[in-house]
């Protein structure tokens, strides 16, 4: 089949044009979690507005926030389908998929969100984005995620003890589990879209995740104790289809390439100013922001470690990480 004619197709109907004059279009579909206004999501519009500019208007990009396409995992799966074109999520549910994408999701990895830019903007970054295609997918980019910190409803963590038999959602990745389990609690891996009630009916404790997400998911709301631990800075990534992507010409290939890149700056840019004023809108809603001493939890993690860099070629990009220096 002629995927012009597929993308066509969908861009006939979402634009209600209902003649061939678009036939020479392509329209990707994009799945994103989060709503409109995120950070995430403005960026990858930004790279639609890239495309269409440089495409002399025959690419673009229609962004489906809010999970409309589904739940990060199940999005992921449609992606590696062909079902989705493209995908910008977590590197953390393809953690169970993709065996390199567990290094940037371990615990601790990072010492900052400057050494996180640095290894993604780098060869190890360039590395750990070869490795999706296997697997269905060709990473394009990493996005900024800043860090993730533990809430709670009730009790709250003022040490790692306050983690002791309490339940905290994680993402579908078996080493977050662990990683719960390591620090004393339990974990309860489930969709993101699922946690609010979760908090709000007594299922879970609590959950984890970074400031602009916590407020935006509204968790703020049920679990009004934010730890400022930060023990995962785990990026973002946005990746295509490479059935998806196969059916692009070299140079469009090229082009899809470039405007993801281009986009990283952007990202950056609204995440940082998101960030800040994530935290400071929580902070005048209630939540109470809670300083804790990072050391026992960073401690702990040795486990993980050992449990998940299980080969010699992930354990060389740990050593490549920890060993590079950030101005
Ligand atoms: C957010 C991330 C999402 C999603 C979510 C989650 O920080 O941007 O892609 O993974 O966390 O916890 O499910």
């Amino acid at each position: 089949m002629n995927v012009f004619v597929k993308f066509s197709a969908s861009v006939a109907i979402l634009a209600g044009l209902a003649t061939g004059a678009a036939s020479q279009e392509i329209l990707l579909r994009s799945s994103d979690t989060h709503p409109d206004g995120y950070p995430t999501v403005e960026a990858v519009k930004h790279m639609g507005e890239l495309l269409m500019e440089r495409s002399g208007g025959r690419i673009g990009i229609e962004v489906y926030h809010s999970s409309q396409l589904g739940e990060e995992a199940d999005a992921i799966e449609q992606t590696r389908l062909g079902v989705i074109d493209i995908i910008r999520a977590s590197f953390g549910p393809f953690n169970n998929i993709i065996p390199e994408t567990k290094v940037p999701s371990l615990p601790y990895i990072f010492r900052s969100v400057e050494h996180m830019r640095a290894v993604a903007d780098g060869d190890i970054g360039a590395d750990i984005l070869a490795a999706f295609e296997p697997h269905g997918l060709i990473g394009l980019a990493f996005y900024d995620a800043g860090a993730r910190s533990f809430y709670t409803s009730e009790t709250p963590v003022r040490s790692i003890e306050d983690m002791a038999g309490q339940k905290f959602r994680v993402m579908q990745s078996d080493l977050f589990v662990d990683m719960i389990n390591a620090l004393g609690a339990d974990a309860v891996p489930m969709p993101y879209g699922e946690v609010y009630s979760a908090i709000q009916t007594g299922v879970i404790d609590g959950a984890e995740n970074n400031p602009p997400s916590y407020e935006t998911a509204l968790h703020a709301e049920v679990a009004p104790y934010y730890t400022l631990d930060e023990h995962l800075i785990v990026p973002e990534v946005l990746a295509i289809s490479k059935i998806t992507w196969d059916r692009l010409s070299p140079e469009d290939q090229e082009l899809v390439r470039q405007a993801a890149i281009d986009s990283v700056a952007y990202q950056r840019e609204l995440w940082d100013a998101a960030e800040q004023a994530s935290l400071e809108a929580v902070a005048a809603a209630g939540s109470e922001i809670i300083e804790v001493d990072k050391q026992p939890f960073i401690d702990a993690m040795a486990p993980v470690y050992e449990q998940y860099v299980d080969t010699p070629e992930l354990q060389e990009l740990v050593d490549r990480i920890q060993a590079l220096e950030v101005e």
